[in-house]
């Protein structure tokens, strides 16, 4: 029977850079997901009878809400649900999916990188038809909507089994429990040049895949292991946990240091990767070099072509702004567009729907291209396996080489988490009153030639979005950016990113802290951010 359930609005219901982000305790209020997603439900329309794919990270609380949300769907009057068994679908496999069995949309339950169990984060993300994340224009609505809503509508049948694979009912809509890896790896086989990756395993290539106990262990497993031929145990911390373990699913130089150590060590393997929590994210170390996501977007699209699925070369690439500017230099070489986008996936939708950008990337560990509408983590590992299996050459050698053939674009990005909200509204309030002053002024010897507060101009639906990030560029090439994250959901994080361009080879093995020291010291000291944070130094440096 399908119920209506009197509400009263909770506050704070606003999608962030990627979805609805609180602590698990924040989730776990009565009516809160229900809210949510009735206030989401509200702001679609047309999906009667239509699909709608549900999964998550299969972090602590999510099969709760995913009961949660059949049950609504139900009610809602969706036709279909296609749901991973367990519970379990990465983001870019819901992306697959959802464009596969052309869904109406799809709901995503993860915090992503946040700390997960009951202590942790929760979170909820819509995706539209082209299996992208919702734009602004829908999560405006869904807020908009949140802040008045009075009622709900649910199904009271029981739970739906989610650990049997095939078809149920709730009220008149069909659950269908699907293998969570089947599609996503049928679609890896049709992009990459799968027994030429055979063949890279099967003369010896060695490789660790940690997967942080998050939701790509089954994916890396399959297609690593099972489909590739890499050796049993390649693939590290591939149960995914409630908890992850209790460590931060996040692939970055600070919490996948022990994979760092082990790839700067002597027994290190050829290759080392990592994902996050949901799946959408890529850390990719050579031995004995580690590559920032910027320079393996770079790469990645000056290499495509060697890989099945881009044979006939890509249309566009497409960054977001403070990701460094090493793409724009390949793209300059092939005669193509690098298009610059605010932080955030869901940026990158229009331009790959309309053919304009291949391969996407941000800064933050995210790679992916237009056989999805979400940055892939496993996607990413794959191409560089493929590129890695058709050079035969090491990942260091195929780095140097095109920092000598382009140049190296030093980079780096300083976090500081969890600082007082207030204070950190302030010093980018501060910034941004100062941008006008700020051009021809001198700092530590470098010359301010431009400041702004980056607006984009959608160049497919003309859409403008505004203050997406303070950038101060300097007379020498080099940039400063500084912007507040929308994923954080504790007081608020500062990130600085920092760019410094460097044409001479000779230069390109100096460690990039010492290459960027003097525009470190000013990013610190022109906003005053140990005065007004009340911090010394950042505590995340990737
Ligand atoms: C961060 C990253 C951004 C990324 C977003 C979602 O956002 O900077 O590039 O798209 O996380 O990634 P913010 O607003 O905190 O800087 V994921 O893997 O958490 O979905
Ligand atoms: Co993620």
């Amino acid at each position: 029977m399908i119920r209506t359930v009197a509400t009263t609005p909770f506050e704070g219901q606003k999608p962030g850079t990627s979805g609805l982000r609180k602590k698990v305790k924040v989730f776990q209020q009565p009516h809160y997901v229900e809210n949510f997603v009735q206030a989401l439900f509200d702001s679609l329309s047309d999906f009667e009878g239509e699909t709608l794919v549900i999964g998550g990270d299969g972090r602590f609380y999510n099969r709760e809400a995913i009961q949660t949300v059949i049950r609504m769907a139900a009610a809602a009057g969706f036709g279909r649900v296609l749901v991973g068994k367990g519970g379990i679908l990465s983001t870019p496999a819901a992306s697959c999916v959802i464009r596969k069995h052309e869904a109406f949309g799809g709901i995503i339950l993860s915090a992503s990188h946040n700390m997960g169990g009951p202590e942790g984060d929760f979170g909820i993300k819509y995706n539209i038809g082209n299996g992208g994340p919702a734009p602004e224009s829908v999560t405006d609505a869904i807020f908009e909507r949140s802040k008045t809503i009075a009622e709900y509508s649910i199904s009271d049948a029981p739970d739906v089994d989610l650990d049997a694979l095939g078809l149920t009912r709730v009220e008149d809509m069909v659950v269908d429990v699907i293998d969570p890896v089947e599609d996503y790896a049928e679609l890896m086989g049709t992009l990459f040049d799968f027994d030429a990756i055979r063949d890279l395993f099967a003369t010896g290539f060695t490789m660790r895949f940690d997967a942080m106990s998050a939701v790509t262990g089954p994916y890396a497993r399959a297609i690593l292991e099972e489909t590739l031929g890499a050796k049993g145990g390649t693939v590290v911390h591939g149960e995914p946990l409630p908890d992850f373990g209790g460590h931060h699913p996040d692939p970055n130089l600070v919490h996948a240091k022990d994979l760092y150590d082990l790839l700067m060590s002597d027994h290190a393997p050829d290759l080392g990767a990592a994902s996050d929590g949901d799946g959408d994210r890529n850390m990719i170390i050579g031995r004995g070099l580690y590559l920032t996501p910027s320079d393996s977007l770079a790469i990645i699209a000056a290499n495509a072509h060697l890989a099945p699925g881009y044979k006939a070369g890509i249309a566009g690439i497409a960054r977001s702004m403070p990701t460094s500017g090493a793409a724009d230099r390949v793209a300059a070489k092939l005669g193509i567009t690098c298009y610059e986008t605010p932080t955030g996936w869901k940026f990158f939708g229009n331009l790959l729907d309309a053919g304009l950008a291949t391969v996407c990337g941000e800064e933050s560990f995210g790679t992916g291209s237009n056989h999805v509408r979400e940055k892939d983590g496993l996607w990413a590992v794959l191409m560089w396996l493929n590129i890695l299996a058709v050079r035969r050459q090491s990942l260091a050698d195929i780095v140097s080489e095109h920092w000598a053939a382009y140049g190296r674009n030093f980079y780096t990005r300083h976090d500081y988490e969890e600082v007082d909200a207030a204070a950190a509204d302030g010093l980018v309030g501060e910034l941004r009153r100062r941008l006008d002053g700020l051009p021809g002024t001198v700092i530590n010897g470098l010359t301010v030639e431009k400041a702004d507060d980056f607006a984009y101009h959608d160049p497919v639906d003309g859409s403008v979005t505004t203050r997406q990030g303070v950038r101060i560029f300097f007379s020498d090439g080099s940039r400063i950016v500084y912007r507040l994250s929308g994923t954080g959901t504790a007081g608020a994080t500062l990130r600085v990113y920092i760019e410094r361009f460097e044409p001479d080879a000779d230069r390109h093995g100096i460690d990039t802290q010492e290459v960027l020291a003097d525009l470190i010291e000013i990013a610190r000291a022109l906003p005053d951010i140990p005065g007004r944070t009340g911090r010394a130094a950042p505590n995340v440096i990737t």
